[in-house]
């Protein structure tokens, strides 16, 4: 019976060490995963619209379906991944009309949710450069367009999937006039007006939960700030000590 305990233990050990070698591994495996934000009114702009945003990113690859209804028809919509480190990383609400024009302008709405990191265009570019390239964005009321050959950086990629990022569309018809105009120009393009940039629909980009992979991939995003490499290393750790990462985990998820 000894040396039948000695063979149970040496494999055992065996995967201990098999874990441990693995655990580099997964930093590359473990990036994916999918999210999706619903797509509501932005407050004051009062786009009458609604929508969805599906993100899965897969290393440095994001795919994208972005659908939405309801907006100023016949017009262009750009539309965004927006993102930086300094702010809530949520959907902006009234009280940052800081101007007190009555609406919300692309300036005072980043407080909220940051600068554009992806834009959502239909085909070529998808660089923040591309911002307001909107003959290749949705045009109309009733839009729908997914693409699937997003190039982003690893930290674009790991701040989407720790449910960071905020999708925008943009926008409105203040005058309801049926077409972007007004006195009011853009804060982005002085060329065009306001209403041609004003954000109409947003939503924060969340982990979907059945796609998500078992474990700990929101933990150590969250644990340890924001590394893609050290929150998968992270990963890995909770397979070994999953009590203490399942803490943090729903601590993570109380927050958010
Ligand atoms: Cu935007």
């Amino acid at each position: 019976m000894t040396s039948l305990r000695r063979s149970l233990v040496v494999p055992a050990a065996g995967l201990a060490a098999a874990l441990l070698a693995a655990a580099p591994a997964m930093a590359t495996t473990a990036t994916s995963g999918s999210t999706q934000g619903e797509l509501k009114p932005v407050p004051l702009n009062d786009a009458p619209g609604t929508g969805s945003a599906m993100v899965e990113v897969d290393g440095t690859t994001v795919s994208f379906t972005l659908a939405y209804d309801g907006l100023l028809a016949d017009a262009p919509h750009a539309a965004h991944i927006h993102y930086s480190s300094d702010v809530p990383h949520t959907c902006p609400t009234a009280d940052l009309d800081k101007d007190a024009s009555g609406t919300l302008n692309t300036t005072e709405t980043a407080a909220a949710y940051g600068a554009i990191v992806v834009s959502l265009t239909t085909t070529g570019d998808t660089s923040p450069e591309s911002g307001l390239a909107v003959d290749r964005m949705g045009v109309g009321s009733d839009v729908s367009y997914s693409r699937g050959d997003v190039t982003v950086t690893p930290e674009v990629a790991a701040d989407i999937l720790e449910g960071e990022s905020v999708v925008v569309v943009h926008g409105v018809d203040h005058d309801g006039s049926g077409a972007y105009d007004g006195a009011t120009v853009s804060d982005l393009n002085p060329a065009l007006p306001t209403e041609a940039t004003d954000p109409a629909l947003c939503g924060v980009l969340q982990a979907s939960q059945m796609a998500m992979p078992a474990g700990g991939v929101q933990t150590g995003q969250a644990a340890v700030g924001g590394s893609g490499t050290l929150l998968m290393v992270s990963g890995g750790a909770a397979v070994l000590a999953g009590g203490a990462l399942l803490v943090a985990r729903r601590r993570t998820q109380t927050d958010s």
